[in-house]
């Protein structure tokens, strides 16, 4: 390949990159950022009814109250100080406002440890398997070696569904019949990773067990055959939450923080929903770093969650303006 077509290809896979978040967010753009421009547009001086609306529409987005709070007190506290003189700065600031809530959860995952394990956990059909399909693909991408385990043996078809991701990225998936013990799967995994000195496995989880109980005993469980072989593992547990159910991905997220340490956020869906402004509710009240966002179903819809890109996507007019 020349020089020249690097460079096509690269241009090409980070304008795609690009457009699947851009056309993945189309239902909450179209929500919030038309929501307020409707209100500032055209307007040149700042009205406490233009105030009030725009904190409604963020309410109606599912930004959350909390974070409408903080985001309305900021914007206030700059008109009365006179920082913002017209509708135009006033939807500077509140982009910006946007953005600075975001940031503090935009913290990659860095892999410290070799292998490094993730644990994913979250409730049936937030997207738990499809994320380990995609995220195996990125770091395959990336060069490390992948394993997966399919620690999901809970529900009929749960083993089948992760074997035809290994299939479609080929990526190895360690495996046993449904009904099997979940935490032997995943602890036989670990002792293969290990030996082979691969980078990377990937562990599924059943969702909801019958109740919160069995769940956390499962999750304690996976953890404790876990740290026999390695004390630290696993090193990351990945919460995965549907854009989709809005405001109940937060009730959802307290229910598994009670029963494990989550130490990372996917929002998966994001493509599929107006509900898109949770995730500011979720750096908010939650306050876990957001690893990575689901655009859709493809094995390339998974992207490193970066505050800025996220808000230029959400309020940008055309793709070249993120
Ligand atoms: N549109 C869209 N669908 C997704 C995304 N992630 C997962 N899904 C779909 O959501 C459904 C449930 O996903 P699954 O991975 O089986 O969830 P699990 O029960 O948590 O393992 C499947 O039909 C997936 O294809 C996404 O980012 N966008
Ligand atoms: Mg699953």
């Amino acid at each position: 390949m020349t020089e020249d077509n690097v460079a096509e290809q690269k241009a090409h896979s980070k304008l795609s990159f690009l457009a699947r978040i851009f056309q993945g967010l189309e239902k909450t753009r179209s929500n919030l950022k038309e929501g307020i421009e409707k209100l500032i547009l055209g307007e040149k001086s700042i009205s406490q009814s233009m105030i009030d609306e725009i904190e409604t529409t963020l309410l109606l987005a599912d930004v959350g109250a909390l974070a409408v709070a903080d985001i309305m007190n900021e914007l206030t506290q700059q008109v009365a100080r006179h920082e913002l003189d017209n509708a135009e700065a006033l939807y500077g600031a509140l982009k910006l406002a946007l953005t600075n809530l975001l940031s503090p959860c935009e913290k990659s995952l860095t892999f410290d440890q070799q292998p490094f394990v993730i644990l994913t956990v979250g409730v049936n059909g937030a997207g738990k398997t499809t994320t380990i399909g995609k995220l195996a693909h990125y770091y395959k991408d990336k060069g490390k070696s992948v394993v997966l385990a399919a620690g999901d043996t809970f529900r009929a078809a749960a083993v089948e569904q992760l074997q035809s991701w290994g299939e479609k990225i080929d990526v190895p998936v360690i495996a046993q019949s449904q009904g099997s013990d979940s935490a032997s799967v995943i602890y036989d995994a670990m002792a293969s990773v290990q030996s082979r000195g691969q980078d990377l496995l990937i562990a599924d989880t059943a969702g909801r067990l019958q109740n919160k109980k069995n769940l956390m005993e499962e999750l304690s469980k996976i953890t404790r055959v876990l740290g026999r072989l390695d004390q630290a593992a696993p090193h990351e547990v990945l919460l995965v939450l549907d854009a989709c159910t809005g405001q109940n991905a937060i009730s959802q997220a307290k229910e598994f923080l009670d029963v494990v340490q989550v130490s990372g956020i996917v929002l998966t869906k994001l493509d599929g929903t107006a509900k898109g402004g949770v995730i500011f509710a979720i750096a908010k009240q939650l306050g876990i770093p957001i690893r990575f966002i689901g655009v859709g179903e493809g094995v390339e819809d998974l992207q490193p969650f970066s505050a800025e890109q996220f808000v230029n996507a959400l309020f940008g007019d055309r793709l070249d303006s993120i």
